[in-house]
């Protein structure tokens, strides 16, 4: 790196806020499918660094990369050439929790969990939840307007973000710290940089609606002999407004993964050809039986946690799908959202009798979003068959109404599908907002748009 370039970002943060050597960690990503060249990391600790950092970037035409957890899957954390990665770990202060409002107002460098374990004294918590919750960051989860396992309770990300404060490219500190729940004074301008995934500016801090602990929860896991029941299971339990996690799990993967675990802990043996699900019902004097005996209509095969640990080794046989994955090789991942009864259809289209690769489909049944996974054994063999799935598989979702991304994002993946999933006249108007915030083309360049 240049020595005046240096030079300047000493000036501004400190050389305790640079990194130069070691840089693996923020060039790969979670999945070791995207790798950059990045010879600077910088560690602003405040909003005032990353302004003075985004202005003179700007200025000299640098191009930046905001990282937060890095745990994103689709290429949108990690830089493409020699970007400058600005990480937001540094920035990990909670200011305060108000009871009265039940809003949380923090930086957004604070990982999920400790934001969670902050709340827990208040019997409150975030009101999303995903896998990578001990790596991910606040600023990531908003910049990727993150889903997760409780989507087809609480609704979206997006829906729970009172304010936020953005450093626009220019280093201007833009205050949208709006803590009223009620705002309707027009445009809501931080919805742009919801889900924008660092291309319109940085953010530093936000007022994040929180939703109190559930009294009680129960989770059920259930043994099905076909995705019809999954769907017939759903149709049921839709309307109960307990039901705060709806997902599906292909016994396929469930019995590849037995080996992790010791056998007299699982619920079943798992069989290749049936159709697994867990469902979580949470609130207030909850009617297990109730639920149980409606839920005996579609199968005897229903195991019921007792106890706290017991539940978490439930949840803990899906999270662990992702992972367990990534260890068989290299993974090309997908996360459409489709009409679900749709799910078994789609993949049957893309590998007509499951021949193929080692793929499986899984995910977020509740609100129609599934996760497919086809692993490879090295990243050429990856890299040949993806066009040729994406170009089926995105048509097909298309056809369906559906979307591309229903929660991972665009990053670098899916961005030449762009057109497709918007129109030509959509795309022409984010071009032009992201013209208008960074017209010098400096924030996470080549992702998204
Ligand atoms: P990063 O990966 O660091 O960044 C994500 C994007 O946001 C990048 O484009 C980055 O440039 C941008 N960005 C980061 N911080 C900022 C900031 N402060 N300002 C502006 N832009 C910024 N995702 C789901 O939606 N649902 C799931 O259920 C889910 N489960 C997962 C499970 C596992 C095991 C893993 C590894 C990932 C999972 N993900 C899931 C994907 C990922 O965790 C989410 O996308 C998450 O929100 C990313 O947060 P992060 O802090 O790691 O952000
Ligand atoms: C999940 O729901 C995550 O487990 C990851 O969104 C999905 O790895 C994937 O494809
Ligand atoms: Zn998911």
């Amino acid at each position: 790196m240049h020595s005046k370039i240096r030079l300047a970002f000493e000036k501004m943060v400190g050389c305790s806020n640079i990194i130069t050597q070691d840089l693996n960690n923020y060039n790969r990503d979670w999945m070791n499918k995207y790798v950059g060249q990045s010879q600077l990391v910088l560690t602003p600790q405040t909003s005032e660094h990353v302004s003075q950092i985004l202005k003179y970037c700007n200025q000299n035409q640098l191009k930046v990369v905001p990282q937060s957890g890095n745990t994103g899957l689709v290429g949108g954390s990690v830089p493409i050439n020699d970007e400058i990665v600005i990480s937001m770990r540094k920035m990990n202060k909670i200011y305060e929790f108000d009871q009265n409002s039940a809003i949380i107002t923090s930086e957004s460098g604070v990982i999920l969990q400790n934001l969670n374990d902050y709340l827990f004294e208040y019997k409150y918590q975030m009101p999303w939840d995903l896998g990578a919750r001990g790596s991910c960051l606040l600023g990531g989860n908003i910049s990727t307007n993150a889903g997760g396992l409780n989507v087809v309770k609480h609704g979206l990300l997006r829906n729970y973000i009172m304010g936020l404060e953005v450093v626009l490219p220019n280093g201007k500190i833009l205050n949208l710290m709006n803590k009223n729940r009620k705002d309707n004074t027009g445009t809501d301008l931080k919805q742009l940089f919801i889900g924008s995934e660092g291309t319109l500016g940085i953010i530093t801090k936000a007022n994040v609606l929180c939703i109190p602990i559930p009294q009680e929860k129960k989770v059920f896991f259930l043994e099905l002999q076909s995705f019809q029941d999954v769907i017939k299971v759903l149709q049921k339990v839709k309307k109960n407004e307990q039901v705060l996690a709806f997902e599906f799990m292909e016994g396929r993967i469930l019995k590849k993964n037995k080996n992790r675990h010791s056998q007299n802990t699982l619920p079943f043996q798992f069989d290749d050809n049936k159709y697994y699900v867990l469902i979580e019902i949470a609130g207030q004097q909850l009617n297990v039986d109730q639920f149980s005996i409606e839920m005996m209509e579609f199968t005897q095969e229903i195991i019921i946690n007792q106890n706290e640990k017991e539940a978490q080794f439930l949840w803990k046989l899906r999270e662990e799908i992702a992972e367990s994955m990534g260890k068989m090789g290299y993974v090309l991942k997908y996360d459409v959202s489709i009409p679900p009864d749709k799910f078994e259809w789609l993949v049957n289209q893309v590998y007509p009798q499951r021949e193929g690769p080692f793929h499986v489909y899984y995910g977020h049944v509740g609100d129609g979003n599934v996760h497919i996974n086809i692993v490879f054994e090295s990243l050429e063999h990856l890299h040949k068959e993806e066009d040729k799935i994406e170009l089926k598989l995105f048509g097909l979702v298309k056809s369906l109404g559906g979307s591309i991304s229903a929660e991972h994002g665009i990053g670098q993946h899916k961005r030449k599908y762009m057109e497709l999933q918007k129109g030509k006249d959509v795309l022409e108007c984010l071009y032009s907002i992201k013209k208008l915030f960074d017209p010098n083309s400096i924030m996470n360049p080549n992702k998204l748009l």
